[in-house]
């Protein structure tokens, strides 16, 4: 660095420093909202700002991409306000209505987030997920776009406690991971504390044995000056066996504390002392607070010498609360500065009263320097840096001919036709899954389209005439992304190929399949991805109660629930081939769209945005009594659902049901019709889309268009009030049981409550309660009219 940079850069800090800090104190003291505190956050602003100063001034390229962690936030809108890509009234408002994000959001914040953050570790794994991502995209004929960018990840040393992160750890590895960067912001204190002993010795062996290169950033150039003094290796020494929490408290305390601290215990009267003694207390303060991440020159010379693409992680020791009154204490995570403390540290750096939000005030370079080096920063040479890709056309729905098949079944076959075709659609399907390739019916994809890696991987198997129906070929060409069991990395994974064609300009269609169940276990995942808009499909199989002897422990029972609740992600049980045919083709077009908010005037539905989409299937196989292709049908299936047998003008019961309880549901109506007039049955495909038209119809109603009717209102409308609604689902009950409430019709709500029970299908569903019999019970009992003959035995 030349002299006239370093000062640059080291303006920039001391502004990022500023900024973010006032960003938060306006937010809580001066903005008009009551008394309510938002929470502080400078101290986790101010441990970061040394090393987001390096890396985005200097370092970083625009084909990187970083997860700044959740409490960067205000540093990152900063660092983007500097280059008047944020603006001031987005700063004032700051986690207020329509103002900047409190973490960074790619979806709700203006200033080219990379990826969002929040849920602490998240962003953390996603940016490994990304660079495989970018190898996958790079390595295919239609894949070629700028240069490899690093993955970063800047992270708070308590987002180390995530599981996830070490999940992530051990697949990067099998991955061949590159590109990677972990830089730990290591204050060593969390949200409540300070963190235990010699974490930095266990972190630099955990990263050793999965390949990673540990850089240590642990002191400034202004420490390795002062231990190159006489009595340096001493003080060296101390700093070393200081344990984490009384350095704190030091630095908290300031250099008074220092020196008598230090003469204490290492002042021996000559090379120490006079160490010290050349030292005020506020220098002693700087040159202790002075550790590797907060050393402009370190971090720049530490990221310049990576000459290579293996994973890297930095270890770079910093201060929470860094150069503010905060610093150090261990109380300071929601801490702020009190108004007083603002004013003395607005006074020490330089700010004049009511210039506060100067882009340039406070500076010691003159601004046109500072212009002249803003504009010439690699990071923002480029503008903007999300993509875009054009859509790719689907071919319309695989109809499949079996009379006899499960939905899983069905979809593994629809894949396989896909996999043969020689067109675009085919060619971007990436697949993924973790370990559950085979058992969820991806199998023949795979063989037709091989799984990825960088390097080709003999199938030692087939070269060794060993028969199996799987070809497991690895190459850069394959299509399938082999995952171990870890579902947190199968969603990051989602959520990152999900993304591709914004963060690589390549668009990609990624399917993953999981165990409906273990959706649970990456859950977090799953909204992260929804929550920064990565588009996928999501097959979950087997699911239910309905894969009977399988076992309880693998029983699902509020997965629809997740489904409708999770936002960006439209939710589907088809129960027949021709539904699943019509959905998947359906959900290749959706995941693409990238329309305004406008609701769709039939449906109330936000289709013109699209989303990801999940598709609960099962593994029961189904005899194929409903065989339709007709646009009404398709148009039935994908708003959510559409009459199997119309009801008539008196119908005293309608039986509505969702899944792969199909066969019971008409098996009922058909015992039922013959002792209660026009029963209806009600074939729902997704209760999700369904609902969610609804609660838009009411909106706009609310808001003055009286004509606005969903999908629902309408197919339920010409039911007379006296009907019951029995729904029916193999999931929680409480998934249709709103159902009745659209018109105000009674309801009684079959399904399953309780989990564990084991036994063929038949045996759960009359345990359960979700059987033909029950169904005609429930209709028995509650449904006026006279006893219905073919009650059969209910267990
Ligand atoms: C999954 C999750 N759990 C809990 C939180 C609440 N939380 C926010 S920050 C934080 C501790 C952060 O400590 P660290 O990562 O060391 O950050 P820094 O010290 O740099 O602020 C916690 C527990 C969260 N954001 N996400
Ligand atoms: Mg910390």
């Amino acid at each position: 660095m030349t002299i006239d940079r370093q000062a640059i850069l080291k303006d920039i800090e001391q502004r990022l420093l500023w900024l973010s800090c006032w960003t938060i104190h306006n937010a809580n003291h001066l903005r008009e909202k009551g008394d309510i505190k938002v929470g502080g956050h400078q101290a986790s602003c101010a441990s970061i700002v040394s090393i987001m100063t390096v890396l985005y001034f200097s370092v970083l390229r625009p084909e990187d991409r970083v997860a700044v962690k959740p409490h960067a936030g205000p540093v990152f809108h900063a660092v983007q306000y500097l280059m008047n890509r944020q603006t001031r009234e987005k700063l004032e408002a700051f986690r207020g209505y329509g103002g900047a994000q409190s973490y960074p959001s790619r979806t709700k914040d203006v200033d080219d987030v990379d990826f969002s953050t929040g849920s602490v570790g998240l962003g953390v794994a996603m940016t490994a997920f990304a660079s495989l991502v970018q190898d996958y995209v790079r390595a295919k004929s239609w894949g070629a776009g700028e240069d490899y960018g690093r993955m970063i990840a800047l992270v708070g040393d308590a987002e180390l406690d995530e599981g996830n992160v070490y999940e992530c750890l051990q697949e990067g590895w099998k991955q061949g991971l590159r590109n990677t960067w972990w830089i730990i912001d290591y204050n060593r204190q969390s949200l409540d504390g300070v963190v235990r002993e010699g974490l930095a010795d266990r972190i630099k062996a955990i990263f050793g044995a999965f390949s990673w290169d540990v850089v240590l950033l642990k002191h400034g150039a202004l420490q390795e000056q002062a231990f190159a003094e006489p009595g340096g290796a001493a003080l060296r020494d101390w700093i070393n066996r200081c344990p984490n929490a009384l350095y704190s408290a030091l630095t908290f305390r300031g250099g008074v504390a220092w020196r008598q601290r230090l003469v204490d215990e290492i002042g021996d009267q000559g090379d120490v002392s006079a160490l010290l003694a050349r030292r005020s207390d506020d220098a002693l303060q700087d040159l202790m607070t002075n550790l590797g991440g907060h050393c402009l020159t370190t971090l720049a010379d530490a990221f310049g010498a990576i000459d290579h693409d293996r994973p890297t992680i930095f270890l770079a020791y910093t201060i929470k609360g860094w150069g503010t009154p905060l610093a150090g204490h261990k109380d300071n995570h929601a801490g702020l500065m009190t108004v007083a403390q603002m004013e003395a540290f607005r006074e020490r750096m330089n700010i004049r009263e009511g210039h506060e939000w100067d882009r340039y005030e406070g500076l010691t370079v003159a601004p046109g320097e500072m212009d002249a080096f803003l504009a010439k920063v690699p990071f923002f040479a480029r503008g903007g840096r999300r993509y875009v890709d054009d859509a790719i056309a689907t071919d319309g729905p695989v109809f499949l001919g079996d009379d006899l098949l499960s939905t899983q079944a069905g979809f593994g076959k629809i894949l396989d036709d896909l996999a043969r075709r020689d067109n675009a659609l085919a060619e971007r399907i990436v697949t993924t899954s973790p370990d559950v390739t085979v058992s969820t019916n991806l199998g023949s994809w795979v063989n037709r389209r091989g799984l990825f890696s960088r390097e080709n991987i003999a199938d030692t198997f087939r070269d060794e005439r060993v028969p199996s129906a799987q070809k497991w070929r690895f190459s850069p060409d394959g299509q399938h992304i082999e995952l171990g069991i870890a579902e947190m990395n199968f969603f990051l994974l989602l959520g990152a190929a999900g993304l591709s064609h914004s963060l690589f300009g390549k668009r990609l269609l990624p399917v993953g399949t999981v165990y409906d169940p273990f959706i649970l276990r990456g859950l977090d995942a799953l909204n992260y991805a929804c929550y920064q808009d990565a588009r996928f499909l999501l097959v979950a199989t087997p699911s239910g109660v309905s894969l009977a002897p399988e076992g309880g422990a693998h029983q699902s029972v509020g997965t629809p629930l997740i489904g409708m609740s999770q936002d960006g992600l439209a939710a589907f049980e088809p129960a027949f081939l021709d539904e699943l045919s019509v959905t998947m083709d359906w959900a290749f077009d959706y995941m693409q769209r990238d329309g305004e908010g406008d609701l769709d005037e039939r449906t109330w539905l936000r289709d013109e945005t699209g989303g990801s989409v999940y598709l609960r299937l099962s593994t029961r196989p189904i005899e194929q009594l409903v065989r339709r292709q007709d646009p009404a049908f398709r148009q039935g299936v994908v708003d959510g659902g559409y009459w199997l047998r119309q009801p008539g003008p008196n119908a005293d019961v309608v039986i509505a049901y969702q899944g792969c309880v199909a066969p019971e549901a008409i098996e009922a109506v058909g015992r039922i019709g013959e002792d209660r007039r026009d029963i209806g049955l009600f074939a729902v495909t997704s209760a999700d889309r369904l609902i969610a038209g609804w609660h838009a119809a009411q909106r706009v109603r609310r808001r003055g268009d009286h004509s606005a009717t969903s999908h629902i209102e309408r197919l339920l409308s010409g039911l007379p009030p006296h009907c019951t609604l029995i729904t029916v689902i193999d999931g929680h009950p409480a998934t249709l049981a709103w159902l009745g409430g659209v018109h105000g019709h009674k309801t009684v709500a079959l399904g399953v409550e309780h989990f564990g029970q084991t036994g063929t299908i038949d045996d759960l569903y009359r345990h359960f309660g979700i059987d033909a019999d029950a169904i005609v019970a429930a209709a028995s009992n509650i449904a006026p009219g006279r006893p219905i003959r073919h009650l059969g035995a209910v267990g």
